[in-house]
């Protein structure tokens, strides 16, 4: 009898399902930031991860199975193989080239088409009833592509969009008001990219809206040029890149709270790319970033997010870009 035998008397046979299932594909900065995040943060523990870089999978698997011991019940797997992604909740896609210096978000479009070509159908294969969060750039464009490459509903398909560029408004208002980011209320909207869209309309301190005392607040006429946080945060990408080659850190977290947000059915408001088609009269098939409500089933509704006259126009001419760049895709 062997020792594991003398050791145990079965009953009844182990299941793999820890109801969190969650299915990274990409082991590159962005995914193991996020996997790092998910598992540190008790959002999933259960991770499957693919890539196509064999060795690289192996070493950050049997380096985070390591951790395991200081972790809460990690499982964690990794193979080429999509088999083990089977019955995932949630599958992040972080696959694909990043920027180099200089480079756009939109100058990447037709490589990480291609290799959503190959990932897609594997996963909806393994996993038919997850929600599918992308994150490769250009993501609001890619979330389209993934939209219609897995013939999902809707609102099952989502992009990370500006949850990251939000993140990065609220902290530069934090530092400017002295006040903790998580209660300084501000959403950046529309492409996650070079033709976001802030909201200064909407920006608050519990109620009160910065534009109530400064008029001009985020225009071009406001002496106190608020609207340079905004610029801030469409550089920001590319100042890191500069520095340290790669964003990971504060992509990783936001992932982890957006699948968080769906594996807990949580119904919390966070600016995901979604299906806008009809929304502030945008007319063109796109998907890019409003206020969403984030559950189980993926966007359960689009917040009716108030903008002005001038918001709106963005918001528009950021439909119009990514529709233009769609029209030019080799499917
Ligand atoms: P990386 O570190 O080069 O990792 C990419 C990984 O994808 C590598 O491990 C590749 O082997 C893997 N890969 C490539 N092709 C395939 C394939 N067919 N199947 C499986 N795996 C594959 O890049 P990094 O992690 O820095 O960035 C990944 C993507 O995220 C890029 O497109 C970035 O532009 C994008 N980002 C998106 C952000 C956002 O806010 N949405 C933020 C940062 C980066």
């Amino acid at each position: 009898m062997a020792t594991v035998e003398r050791l145990l008397h079965p009953m009844h046979p182990k299941a793999d399902d820890t109801g969190n299932k969650v299915t990274v594909v990409g082991t590159g900065q962005v995914g193991m930031a996020a996997v790092f995040s998910m598992l540190t943060q008790g959002v999933s523990n259960n991770i499957a991860l693919v890539d196509v870089m064999e060795d690289k999978l192996r070493g950050e698997m049997l380096d985070l199975q390591h951790g395991c011991a200081f972790m809460k019940n990690a499982r964690i797997n990794a193979s080429t193989d999509y088999s083990i992604t089977a019955g995932s909740k949630v599958c992040v896609v972080t696959a694909g080239v990043r920027q180099r210096e200089g480079e756009s978000r939109l100058d990447l479009v037709q490589r990480n088409t291609d290799v959503l070509k190959i990932i897609i159908p594997q996963l909806v294969k393994y996993s038919p009833e997850a929600v599918f969060i992308i994150a490769s750039n250009p993501v609001d464009i890619l979330t389209w592509v993934t939209w219609r490459l897995s013939g999902l509903p809707r609102h099952r398909v989502l992009g990370s969009g500006t949850n990251l560029d939000s993140a990065r408004f609220r902290y530069l208002l934090s530092e400017k008001l002295g006040i903790a980011p998580t209660s300084c209320h501000g959403y950046i909207i529309g492409e996650h990219g070079d033709s976001s869209v802030a909201v200064w309309s909407g920006v608050n301190i519990a109620g009160v809206r910065l534009s109530d005392l400064n008029p001009q607040i985020g225009g071009e006429q406001d002496p106190e040029q608020w609207r340079r946080m905004h610029q801030l945060v469409v550089e920001s990408a590319y100042e890191i890149i500069k520095l340290k080659g790669y964003t990971s850190w504060a992509i990783g977290l936001s992932l982890s709270q957006l699948v968080g947000a769906v594996l807990s059915n949580a119904n919390s408001v966070h600016p995901v790319s979604t299906y806008i088609k009809g929304q502030h009269e945008v007319e063109q098939e796109v998907f890019l970033s409003l206020p969403c409500v984030l559950g189980r089933g993926g966007v359960a509704d689009v917040v009716r997010q108030p903008l002005t006259a001038e918001e709106r126009a963005r918001l528009h001419a950021s439909a119009k870009l990514m529709h233009g760049v769609q029209a030019g895709i080799h499917f």
